[in-house]
């Protein structure tokens, strides 16, 4: 880095850094086309709906301008803006888990003259319109991602993930589509490990129905959240509202039984996710949790002569009669 700064400073050591820069930077990893878009209906459509580059450090600064935003000639009428919105936190794979930058971690996104820069504790960062559509009805435009430290002196190696959607006054918006960009170090530093993290992003960010803690499996631990919070309400997915209607009851529980097992495919495509727990699994969890749901409930129905009201009547009523529990009657 020294040796390209001395060089930087003679009358001609710019075209030559460039010319370094332009050959000593390599094609970012993985999928790195750019993101397509298209019109349905008059909504805006992104497709592929994931792409993933790498940061590459340049003079101190870790950035990248792939993948793009790019629509074929013919697809928008001349004079169409459209922008980028960034709809979700910044979220970060370490290699085991998604969750926000562990260091405070940020991202810029520009061009031109305009930027947004997203962290982890953001939910949503209005953007910027980043190009108009020219006379042959396409568009094309790379944008520029700077990731920079937070409170260590480099940034966390792993990858970055950005939810974003792309809209136009003219169109609906898209639907939200992930970004993500892999930051190597020594301990992140595989095709492989990219793939695994491009793969852990998607299923967070697009998780399976019934995937409470939305890492990628549903399992023993969803289970064990939902059961926690059954109940209650003005609670979040994380606590097992699985429907979104902000309660936790038997909807959102049937629908984790319904995904019970599964690991979400971009997981499962990787060839070396874990062995979840089988499902007959299953029937072992819900007579544990089905037995101990009713023992509650006649607790609390001793002391206070009547059901709570928030517990569904329906999903007791199977557990009651004689004292026997059966799930599998139930399901
Ligand atoms: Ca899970
Ligand atoms: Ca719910």
């Amino acid at each position: 880095m020294n040796d390209t700064k001395s060089l930087a400073s003679h009358p001609w050591g710019w075209l030559v850094v460039l010319l370094m820069a332009i050959q000593s930077v390599p094609p970012a990893w993985g999928q790195h086309t750019d993101v397509r878009l298209s019109l349905d209906e008059g909504a805006i459509t992104v497709s592929p709906r994931a792409e993933s580059g790498s940061f590459e450090e340049f003079f101190g600064s870790f950035f990248t301008t792939l993948p793009g935003l790019r629509a074929a000639d013919g697809t928008f009428q001349e004079g169409d803006q459209f922008g980028v919105n960034i709809v979700e936190r910044l979220l970060h794979w370490d290699g085991f888990k998604v969750s926000a930058p562990l260091h405070g971690e940020t991202i810029t996104l520009s061009t031109g003259p305009f930027s947004v820069e997203i962290s982890g504790d953001q939910e949503f960062a209005e953007g910027f319109i980043f190009g108009t559509v020219g006379s042959q009805g396409g568009i094309h435009e790379d944008l520029s991602w700077t990731l920079l430290p937070g409170d260590e002196p480099e940034p966390t190696g792993g990858m970055y993930g950005i939810v974003m959607e792309v809209f136009s006054p003219a169109y609906a918006s898209s639907e939200p589509f992930l970004f993500a960009q892999g930051h190597f170090d020594e301990e992140f530093s595989t095709l492989e490990q990219f793939d695994e993290g491009f793969a852990y992003l998607q299923a967070y960010v697009f998780p399976l129905e019934g995937d409470v803690n939305r890492d990628g499996f549903v399992r023993l631990d969803d289970f064990t959240i939902l059961k926690e919070h059954f109940g209650e309400s003005g609670v979040e997915r994380e606590q097992g509202d699985l429907s979104g209607d902000g309660a936790v009851n038997l909807t959102d529980f049937t629908l984790l039984k319904s995904d019970f097992g599964a690991t979400h495919p971009e997981i499962a495509a990787l060839g070396t996710a874990a062995v979840p727990e089988p499902s007959t699994a299953w029937l072992g969890l819900c007579g544990i949790f089905c037995a101990r749901l009713v023992k509650k409930q006649r607790r609390r129905q001793a002391l206070t002569g009547r059901l709570r009201p928030n517990v569904d009547r329906r999903f007791l009523s199977h557990f009651s009669s004689g004292g026997r529990a059966s799930c599998e009657n139930f399901f």
